[in-house]
Protein backbone atom coordinates (compact mmCIF):
# COMPACT_ATOMS: atom_id res chain seq x y z
CA UNK A 1 0.00 0.00 0.00
CA UNK A 2 1.20 3.38 -0.65
CA UNK A 3 0.29 5.09 2.76
CA UNK A 4 1.07 3.71 6.29
CA UNK A 5 -2.23 3.24 8.50
CA UNK A 6 -2.13 6.38 10.43
CA UNK A 7 -2.30 8.90 7.79
CA UNK A 8 -6.20 8.47 7.27
CA UNK A 9 -6.80 8.99 10.83
CA UNK A 10 -4.57 11.87 10.50
CA UNK A 11 -6.62 15.26 11.20
CA UNK A 12 -4.91 18.34 13.47
CA UNK A 13 -6.60 19.93 16.15
CA UNK A 14 -7.68 22.87 14.06
CA UNK A 15 -8.92 20.93 11.77
CA UNK A 16 -10.91 19.17 13.82
CA UNK A 17 -12.29 22.46 15.24
CA UNK A 18 -13.15 23.54 11.28
CA UNK A 19 -14.51 20.44 10.55
CA UNK A 20 -17.12 20.41 13.44
CA UNK A 21 -18.34 23.30 12.66
CA UNK A 22 -18.94 22.16 8.93
CA UNK A 23 -20.24 18.97 10.61
CA UNK A 24 -22.86 21.35 12.46
CA UNK A 25 -23.92 23.30 9.30
CA UNK A 26 -24.39 19.69 7.37
CA UNK A 27 -27.22 18.53 9.84
CA UNK A 28 -28.64 21.94 10.05
CA UNK A 29 -28.82 21.94 6.40
CA UNK A 30 -30.20 18.57 6.34
CA UNK A 31 -33.56 18.81 7.49
CA UNK A 32 -34.36 21.52 4.88
CA UNK A 33 -32.33 19.90 1.67
CA UNK A 34 -34.68 18.09 -0.84
CA UNK A 35 -33.38 14.04 -1.50
CA UNK A 36 -30.20 14.05 -3.11
CA UNK A 37 -30.70 12.99 -7.10
CA UNK A 38 -28.06 10.38 -7.77
CA UNK A 39 -26.71 8.25 -10.90
CA UNK A 40 -24.52 4.81 -9.68
CA UNK A 41 -22.34 3.80 -12.83
CA UNK A 42 -21.15 0.32 -11.60
CA UNK A 43 -19.31 -2.51 -13.18
CA UNK A 44 -21.05 -5.47 -10.71
CA UNK A 45 -19.34 -7.82 -12.23
CA UNK A 46 -15.89 -8.82 -10.91
CA UNK A 47 -15.55 -7.62 -7.05
CA UNK A 48 -18.48 -7.96 -4.97
CA UNK A 49 -18.43 -4.61 -2.81
CA UNK A 50 -20.49 -3.25 -6.15
CA UNK A 51 -23.94 -5.24 -4.60
CA UNK A 52 -23.38 -3.36 -1.37
CA UNK A 53 -22.55 -0.25 -2.90
CA UNK A 54 -26.08 -1.00 -4.60
CA UNK A 55 -27.72 -2.11 -1.27
CA UNK A 56 -26.80 1.25 0.58
CA UNK A 57 -27.69 3.16 -2.48
CA UNK A 58 -31.43 1.53 -2.79
CA UNK A 59 -31.79 2.41 0.91
CA UNK A 60 -30.44 5.74 1.56
CA UNK A 61 -32.82 7.64 3.08
CA UNK A 62 -32.13 10.98 1.78
CA UNK A 63 -31.54 9.97 -2.30
CA UNK A 64 -33.83 9.75 -5.12
CA UNK A 65 -31.77 7.12 -7.23
CA UNK A 66 -32.45 8.61 -11.04
CA UNK A 67 -30.82 5.60 -12.58
CA UNK A 68 -28.24 2.76 -12.33
CA UNK A 69 -25.60 2.81 -15.07
CA UNK A 70 -23.72 -1.04 -15.47
CA UNK A 71 -20.12 -0.31 -17.35
CA UNK A 72 -19.39 -4.25 -17.78
CA UNK A 73 -21.04 -5.60 -20.58
CA UNK A 74 -22.08 -8.48 -19.25
CA UNK A 75 -26.31 -9.49 -19.21
CA UNK A 76 -25.55 -10.81 -15.58
CA UNK A 77 -24.43 -7.81 -14.27
CA UNK A 78 -27.82 -5.68 -15.83
CA UNK A 79 -29.47 -8.40 -14.85
CA UNK A 80 -27.88 -8.69 -11.28
CA UNK A 81 -28.29 -4.82 -10.69
CA UNK A 82 -31.95 -4.92 -11.54
CA UNK A 83 -32.27 -7.85 -9.18
CA UNK A 84 -30.31 -6.04 -5.98
CA UNK A 85 -32.63 -2.63 -6.58
CA UNK A 86 -36.09 -4.67 -6.47
CA UNK A 87 -34.88 -6.44 -3.44
CA UNK A 88 -34.55 -3.34 -1.79
CA UNK A 89 -37.49 -1.72 -2.86
CA UNK A 90 -36.19 0.47 -5.98
CA UNK A 91 -37.83 -2.04 -8.89
CA UNK A 92 -38.37 0.85 -11.20
CA UNK A 93 -35.54 2.47 -10.87
CA UNK A 94 -34.05 2.12 -14.76
CA UNK A 95 -31.09 0.45 -15.45
CA UNK A 96 -28.57 1.00 -18.31
CA UNK A 97 -25.78 -1.09 -20.23
CA UNK A 98 -23.42 -0.99 -23.18
CA UNK A 99 -24.15 -3.15 -26.44
CA UNK A 100 -23.06 -5.59 -27.79
CA UNK A 101 -24.06 -7.68 -24.49
CA UNK A 102 -22.15 -10.95 -23.39
CA UNK A 103 -22.71 -13.43 -21.52
CA UNK A 104 -19.22 -13.38 -19.58
CA UNK A 105 -19.26 -14.49 -16.13
CA UNK A 106 -16.16 -13.31 -13.56
CA UNK A 107 -13.45 -15.99 -13.33
CA UNK A 108 -10.79 -15.09 -10.79
CA UNK A 109 -7.47 -16.03 -12.58
CA UNK A 110 -5.66 -13.86 -10.19
CA UNK A 111 -5.82 -15.44 -6.81
CA UNK A 112 -8.11 -18.35 -7.72
CA UNK A 113 -10.24 -17.98 -4.94
CA UNK A 114 -12.47 -15.95 -5.52
CA UNK A 115 -16.25 -17.01 -6.81
CA UNK A 116 -18.30 -15.26 -9.31
CA UNK A 117 -21.87 -13.81 -7.70
CA UNK A 118 -23.49 -11.70 -10.74
CA UNK A 119 -25.34 -14.32 -13.01
CA UNK A 120 -26.10 -16.22 -9.16
CA UNK A 121 -27.81 -13.23 -7.96
CA UNK A 122 -29.67 -12.37 -11.59
CA UNK A 123 -31.29 -15.69 -11.79
CA UNK A 124 -31.60 -16.91 -7.80
CA UNK A 125 -33.16 -12.95 -7.14
CA UNK A 126 -34.71 -12.40 -10.98
CA UNK A 127 -36.79 -9.29 -10.04
CA UNK A 128 -37.29 -5.44 -10.90
CA UNK A 129 -37.53 -3.98 -14.60
CA UNK A 130 -34.92 -6.61 -16.11
CA UNK A 131 -36.05 -9.72 -15.27
CA UNK A 132 -34.01 -13.34 -15.88
CA UNK A 133 -33.74 -13.35 -19.61
CA UNK A 134 -34.48 -9.94 -20.61
CA UNK A 135 -31.37 -7.73 -20.29
CA UNK A 136 -31.88 -6.41 -23.97
CA UNK A 137 -34.64 -4.63 -21.94
CA UNK A 138 -32.01 -2.14 -20.53
CA UNK A 139 -31.09 1.17 -21.64
CA UNK A 140 -28.61 2.67 -23.62
CA UNK A 141 -26.48 4.01 -20.64
CA UNK A 142 -25.44 7.58 -22.94
CA UNK A 143 -29.12 7.88 -23.57
CA UNK A 144 -30.35 7.30 -20.04
CA UNK A 145 -27.95 9.41 -18.25
CA UNK A 146 -29.05 12.52 -21.52
CA UNK A 147 -32.42 11.55 -20.68
CA UNK A 148 -32.39 11.74 -16.67
CA UNK A 149 -30.22 14.76 -16.80
CA UNK A 150 -31.93 16.99 -19.10
CA UNK A 151 -35.06 15.63 -16.37
CA UNK A 152 -33.28 17.10 -13.43
CA UNK A 153 -32.73 20.58 -11.86
CA UNK A 154 -29.89 22.22 -12.83
CA UNK A 155 -26.46 21.68 -10.65
CA UNK A 156 -28.72 18.80 -8.70
CA UNK A 157 -27.56 15.35 -9.93
CA UNK A 158 -24.49 13.65 -8.17
CA UNK A 159 -22.72 11.01 -10.33
CA UNK A 160 -21.12 8.24 -8.34
CA UNK A 161 -18.62 6.11 -10.81
CA UNK A 162 -18.12 3.05 -9.18
CA UNK A 163 -16.37 1.17 -12.05
CA UNK A 164 -14.83 1.78 -15.36
CA UNK A 165 -15.42 5.26 -16.93
CA UNK A 166 -16.74 4.26 -20.24
CA UNK A 167 -20.74 4.93 -20.20
CA UNK A 168 -18.84 8.63 -18.40
CA UNK A 169 -16.73 9.23 -21.62
CA UNK A 170 -19.58 8.41 -24.00
CA UNK A 171 -21.37 10.64 -21.93
CA UNK A 172 -19.36 13.56 -22.42
CA UNK A 173 -18.62 13.48 -26.53
CA UNK A 174 -22.47 12.97 -26.67
CA UNK A 175 -23.93 14.83 -29.47
CA UNK A 176 -27.63 16.71 -28.55
CA UNK A 177 -30.09 14.57 -29.12
CA UNK A 178 -34.48 14.45 -28.45
CA UNK A 179 -33.73 14.61 -24.79
CA UNK A 180 -31.52 17.69 -24.60
CA UNK A 181 -30.45 20.24 -27.28
CA UNK A 182 -26.91 20.13 -25.48
CA UNK A 183 -23.65 18.12 -25.99
CA UNK A 184 -22.96 15.80 -23.25
CA UNK A 185 -20.15 18.15 -21.35
CA UNK A 186 -22.37 21.10 -21.35
CA UNK A 187 -25.04 19.04 -20.14
CA UNK A 188 -23.48 17.54 -17.53
CA UNK A 189 -21.91 21.42 -16.79
CA UNK A 190 -25.38 22.29 -16.12
CA UNK A 191 -26.82 19.63 -14.25
CA UNK A 192 -24.29 17.71 -11.96
CA UNK A 193 -23.50 19.07 -8.32
CA UNK A 194 -20.77 16.53 -7.91
CA UNK A 195 -19.35 14.04 -10.15
CA UNK A 196 -17.34 10.99 -7.46
CA UNK A 197 -15.36 8.65 -8.55
CA UNK A 198 -14.12 5.43 -6.82
CA UNK A 199 -11.28 5.31 -8.31
CA UNK A 200 -7.00 5.84 -8.63
CA UNK A 201 -4.57 6.27 -5.35
CA UNK A 202 -3.85 9.50 -3.56
CA UNK A 203 -1.69 11.34 -4.45
CA UNK A 204 -0.38 9.40 -6.42
CA UNK A 205 -0.62 5.58 -7.15
CA UNK A 206 -3.30 3.36 -9.71
CA UNK A 207 -6.14 1.04 -9.48
CA UNK A 208 -8.52 -1.10 -11.76
CA UNK A 209 -11.23 0.94 -12.54
CA UNK A 210 -8.89 3.12 -14.67
CA UNK A 211 -6.60 0.62 -16.66
CA UNK A 212 -8.94 -2.18 -16.02
CA UNK A 213 -12.20 -1.86 -18.77
CA UNK A 214 -12.23 -4.21 -21.58
CA UNK A 215 -11.89 -1.30 -23.51
CA UNK A 216 -8.49 0.18 -21.83
CA UNK A 217 -7.71 2.87 -19.79
CA UNK A 218 -8.55 5.79 -22.37
CA UNK A 219 -11.69 6.54 -21.11
CA UNK A 220 -10.49 6.54 -17.81
CA UNK A 221 -7.97 9.23 -18.85
CA UNK A 222 -10.18 10.93 -21.27
CA UNK A 223 -13.01 12.05 -18.21
CA UNK A 224 -10.27 12.94 -15.74
CA UNK A 225 -8.18 14.44 -17.83
CA UNK A 226 -10.67 16.65 -19.63
CA UNK A 227 -13.02 17.43 -16.36
CA UNK A 228 -13.85 21.16 -16.75
CA UNK A 229 -12.48 21.82 -20.09
CA UNK A 230 -14.57 24.58 -22.40
CA UNK A 231 -16.90 22.27 -24.12
CA UNK A 232 -17.31 25.04 -26.91
CA UNK A 233 -13.46 23.95 -27.36
CA UNK A 234 -14.61 20.84 -27.78
CA UNK A 235 -17.81 20.76 -30.01
CA UNK A 236 -18.87 23.18 -32.99
CA UNK A 237 -22.30 23.22 -32.21
CA UNK A 238 -24.55 25.49 -32.65
CA UNK A 239 -26.21 26.26 -29.64
CA UNK A 240 -24.00 28.41 -26.93
CA UNK A 241 -25.97 27.84 -23.85
CA UNK A 242 -22.27 26.60 -22.91
CA UNK A 243 -20.53 30.30 -23.51
CA UNK A 244 -21.75 32.32 -20.32
CA UNK A 245 -21.55 29.41 -17.75
CA UNK A 246 -17.64 29.37 -17.87
CA UNK A 247 -17.77 29.20 -14.05
CA UNK A 248 -15.77 26.52 -12.18
CA UNK A 249 -16.11 22.73 -13.52
CA UNK A 250 -18.52 20.67 -11.21
CA UNK A 251 -16.37 19.17 -8.32
CA UNK A 252 -15.17 15.95 -9.08
CA UNK A 253 -14.52 13.90 -5.69
CA UNK A 254 -12.16 10.90 -5.43
CA UNK A 255 -12.34 7.71 -3.74
CA UNK A 256 -9.01 5.99 -4.18
CA UNK A 257 -8.38 2.38 -3.93
CA UNK A 258 -6.18 3.06 -0.47
CA UNK A 259 -9.02 4.15 1.52
CA UNK A 260 -10.91 0.64 1.17
CA UNK A 261 -8.48 -1.10 0.59
CA UNK A 262 -8.19 -2.36 4.63
CA UNK A 263 -12.44 -1.22 4.92
CA UNK A 264 -13.16 -5.15 5.11
CA UNK A 265 -17.29 -5.41 5.52
CA UNK A 266 -19.82 -7.99 4.57
CA UNK A 267 -18.92 -10.44 7.24
CA UNK A 268 -21.54 -9.82 9.69
CA UNK A 269 -24.27 -9.28 6.50
CA UNK A 270 -23.23 -12.90 5.84
CA UNK A 271 -23.44 -14.44 9.29
CA UNK A 272 -26.31 -12.59 10.65
CA UNK A 273 -28.26 -11.14 7.74
CA UNK A 274 -31.48 -12.79 6.44
CA UNK A 275 -30.93 -16.18 4.61
CA UNK A 276 -32.72 -14.97 1.33
CA UNK A 277 -30.95 -12.04 0.72
CA UNK A 278 -28.94 -11.13 -2.75
CA UNK A 279 -26.28 -9.16 -1.37
CA UNK A 280 -25.84 -10.95 1.38
CA UNK A 281 -25.82 -14.21 -0.85
CA UNK A 282 -23.47 -12.41 -3.17
CA UNK A 283 -20.70 -11.46 -0.61
CA UNK A 284 -20.69 -15.28 0.30
CA UNK A 285 -20.58 -16.71 -3.16
CA UNK A 286 -18.09 -14.58 -3.78
CA UNK A 287 -15.62 -14.73 -0.54
CA UNK A 288 -15.96 -18.03 0.35
CA UNK A 289 -15.04 -18.78 4.30
CA UNK A 290 -13.99 -14.79 3.62
CA UNK A 291 -16.97 -12.81 3.10
CA UNK A 292 -15.69 -9.71 4.38
CA UNK A 293 -14.09 -8.02 1.34
CA UNK A 294 -12.48 -4.14 1.11
CA UNK A 295 -15.35 -1.49 1.13
CA UNK A 296 -14.38 0.90 -1.45
CA UNK A 297 -17.99 0.91 -3.24
CA UNK A 298 -19.68 0.78 -0.24
CA UNK A 299 -17.56 3.89 1.41
CA UNK A 300 -17.93 5.71 -1.77
CA UNK A 301 -22.00 5.26 -1.55
CA UNK A 302 -21.78 6.74 2.51
CA UNK A 303 -19.94 9.70 1.15
CA UNK A 304 -22.48 9.96 -1.56
CA UNK A 305 -25.41 9.77 -0.28
CA UNK A 306 -25.28 12.37 2.52
CA UNK A 307 -26.10 9.67 5.20
CA UNK A 308 -24.29 10.60 8.47
CA UNK A 309 -21.66 8.26 7.83
CA UNK A 310 -20.49 10.71 5.48
CA UNK A 311 -18.72 12.52 8.03
CA UNK A 312 -16.40 9.94 8.02
CA UNK A 313 -14.65 10.33 5.18
CA UNK A 314 -12.61 13.75 5.01
CA UNK A 315 -11.78 15.37 1.19
CA UNK A 316 -8.40 16.85 0.34
CA UNK A 317 -8.03 19.22 -2.90
CA UNK A 318 -5.87 17.37 -6.13
CA UNK A 319 -5.28 18.85 -9.43
CA UNK A 320 -2.67 21.01 -9.16
CA UNK A 321 -0.56 18.79 -11.07
CA UNK A 322 2.09 20.52 -13.43
CA UNK A 323 -0.46 19.57 -16.53
CA UNK A 324 -3.17 22.10 -15.98
CA UNK A 325 -2.31 25.99 -15.52
CA UNK A 326 -6.34 26.58 -14.08
CA UNK A 327 -7.69 24.55 -10.75
CA UNK A 328 -10.24 22.05 -12.02
CA UNK A 329 -11.86 21.34 -8.48
CA UNK A 330 -10.45 17.88 -8.03
CA UNK A 331 -10.12 16.45 -4.54
CA UNK A 332 -9.55 13.12 -2.60
CA UNK A 333 -11.03 11.58 0.15
CA UNK A 334 -9.54 10.19 3.22
CA UNK A 335 -10.33 8.36 5.77
CA UNK A 336 -10.98 10.88 9.11
CA UNK A 337 -11.68 7.51 11.36
CA UNK A 338 -10.00 3.94 11.91
CA UNK A 339 -10.84 1.51 9.07
CA UNK A 340 -12.45 -1.13 11.87
CA UNK A 341 -14.85 1.89 12.55
CA UNK A 342 -15.73 2.33 9.19
CA UNK A 343 -15.63 -1.28 8.25
CA UNK A 344 -18.21 -1.72 11.76
CA UNK A 345 -20.54 1.50 10.19
CA UNK A 346 -20.74 -0.44 6.48
CA UNK A 347 -21.60 -3.44 8.42
CA UNK A 348 -24.06 -2.49 10.70
CA UNK A 349 -25.93 -0.60 7.97
CA UNK A 350 -25.45 -3.35 5.57
CA UNK A 351 -27.89 -5.53 8.40
CA UNK A 352 -29.75 -2.93 9.53
CA UNK A 353 -31.23 -2.78 6.18
CA UNK A 354 -30.69 -6.09 4.97
CA UNK A 355 -33.40 -6.81 7.81
CA UNK A 356 -35.30 -4.00 7.19
CA UNK A 357 -35.95 -5.12 3.68
CA UNK A 358 -36.91 -8.86 4.67
CA UNK A 359 -39.62 -7.45 6.96
CA UNK A 360 -38.17 -6.89 10.50
CA UNK A 361 -37.17 -4.23 11.96
CA UNK A 362 -33.45 -5.09 13.59
CA UNK A 363 -31.38 -2.86 15.80
CA UNK A 364 -28.20 -3.34 14.91
CA UNK A 365 -26.03 -2.88 17.41
CA UNK A 366 -23.17 -0.64 16.30
CA UNK A 367 -20.16 0.95 17.85
CA UNK A 368 -22.12 3.96 18.69
CA UNK A 369 -20.19 6.74 16.29
CA UNK A 370 -23.19 6.88 13.30
CA UNK A 371 -23.64 10.98 13.57
CA UNK A 372 -21.53 11.40 16.37
CA UNK A 373 -19.72 14.42 16.23
CA UNK A 374 -16.31 12.53 15.96
CA UNK A 375 -16.75 11.81 12.70
CA UNK A 376 -15.89 14.68 10.59
CA UNK A 377 -16.67 16.32 7.11
CA UNK A 378 -14.59 18.89 5.82
CA UNK A 379 -11.89 19.01 2.79
CA UNK A 380 -8.12 20.50 3.22
CA UNK A 381 -6.51 23.04 1.70
CA UNK A 382 -3.41 21.89 -0.37
CA1 LIG B 1 -16.87 -1.55 -8.66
Amino acid sequence: MPFPHSFYSFLSSANMKRLAILYLSFIGSLALAAKKNLIIDTDLFSDVDDAGALLLAATAPDVNLLAVNVNYPSSYSALAASAILAHYGKPDVPIGIPRPLSNTTFFDSWYFTLGEYASKVAYHFSGGSLRWGHAEDAWDPVELYRKVLSEAEDNSVTILSIGFLDNLSALLNSPPDTHSPLPGRALTTLKLAELIIMGGGYPSGHNWNFWGSPSGPAAAAHVINTWGDDDNHHHHHHHNHNSSQRGPPVRMTFLGSDVGSHVRAGGRLVAEGPVADPVRMAYRWYGYEVPARAAWDPLAVVYADGRDGRDELEGADVGRGPRRKCAKNQRFLRLAVANETAAAEVDRLFLEEAWSAAGGDKKVQGDGVRGSAALQSGHEEL
